[in-house]
């Protein structure tokens, strides 16, 4: 019969071996050719920005290069950048989106 000692043990095996999931960067890099107001959308429906924090963004990408959109698990970041990507191709913008490791 299992002691508490191997009980303890067990669980203290369990709790080493997990991990947090690693953590990614959602960013948008600026171009010269997306409109202003198209980026500003982009946040709005895919990172649930108001209009205010989205233009905040959009001009930090405009004048810095790049902009935080979201940090999340792999899966999600992937498919942010995926749907971003799709929604940009669609209306013929050079938008890029792009996930880095946190
Ligand atoms: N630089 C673009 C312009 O002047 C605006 C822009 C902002 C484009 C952010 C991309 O991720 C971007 N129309």
């Amino acid at each position: 019969m299992a002691t508490q000692q191997d009980n303890l043990a067990v669980l203290e095996a369990e709790r080493t071996r997990v991990e947090p999931p690693k953590l990614y960067k959602v960013l948008l890099l600026n171009d010269d050719y997306t409109p202003m107001d198209f980026v500003i959308l982009v946040l709005q429906r895919f990172f649930s920005m108001d209009h205010e924090r989205a233009t905040q963004i959009m001009l930090k990408v405009h004048n810095e290069g790049r902009g935080l959109c979201g940090i999340y698990p792999r899966d999600i970041a992937a498919t942010k950048v995926e749907q971003v990507s799709a929604f940009a191709l669609q209306h013929q913008h050079p938008l890029a989106c792009v996930m880095e490791e946190n």
